[in-house]
């Protein structure tokens, strides 16, 4: 069965974002295609994730916080002070509602593509890591590297740019969410052992 209309979705997408942000969206859509099939996941899932990873990004803070206040959405004592953070959560909700997305996964995906989380799905650390490679991202530290990287390793690659992010970050002073040090703690953890079993 067809999990969605991937051209309907690229048009609604298209109307919802600002220019920057949908060729953003595509660029997402597209890497996480290619991931896709470099690890055989479903490679429709993940072009559908990407291109519903950002679908709250152009939404007012007042707008994304009626939603979470109408449909009871809780929101983090981090969320609160950093608004922009709730466009994962509240995309997640809009795939769900309007786009009518079922699969877990994909909803998963789109909620945890900010932050990450421990033990996340193949398509999740998919969509986490094609955000931050696509074509379209010119600031990151590292950025050849961790492109590459990631269609050798992709908890190499996961772990990689959640070190980058902490520290840019810590950086500019930014409140890191509990979620993306329990993440990025849990990936150093996780790829100690698998060294560890290699030796
Ligand atoms: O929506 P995008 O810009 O495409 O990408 P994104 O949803 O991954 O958001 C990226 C921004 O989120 C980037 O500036 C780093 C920031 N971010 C990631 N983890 C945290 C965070 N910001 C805060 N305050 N705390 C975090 O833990
Ligand atoms: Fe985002
Ligand atoms: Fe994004």
């Amino acid at each position: 069965m067809k999990i969605a209309d991937t051209r309907k979705i690229m048009k609604k997408m298209e109307k919802t974002l600002d220019p920057k942000r949908y060729e953003h969206t595509l660029g997402v859509a597209y890497t996480a295609a290619s991931l896709a099939m470099c690890y055989g996941v479903n490679l429709e899932k993940a072009l559908v994730a990407g291109l519903l990873h950002d679908c709250a990004k152009c939404m007012s803070n007042e707008k994304k916080l009626e939603i979470c206040d109408k449909h009871h959405l809780q929101i983090s004592d981090v969320e609160r002070q950093n608004l922009y953070l709730l466009h994962a959560k509240v995309g997640s909700y809009i795939a769900r509602k309007q786009f009518r997305i079922v699969d877990r996964d994909i909803l998963n995906a789109i909620l945890y593509h900010t932050t990450g989380r421990p033990g996340m799905s193949e398509l999740e650390k998919i969509i986490y890591i094609a955000d931050y490679i696509e074509p379209g991202r010119k600031h990151a530290p590292d950025l050849p590297k961790v492109r590459k990287l990631a269609f050798q390793d992709l908890n190499e690659a996961l772990l990689q740019i959640l070190e980058d992010t902490l520290e840019y970050l810590q950086g500019i002073g930014g409140t890191i969410d509990p979620m993306t040090k329990k993440t990025y703690d849990y990936y150093e953890a996780y790829m100690q052992i698998e060294k560890r079993q290699d030796d």
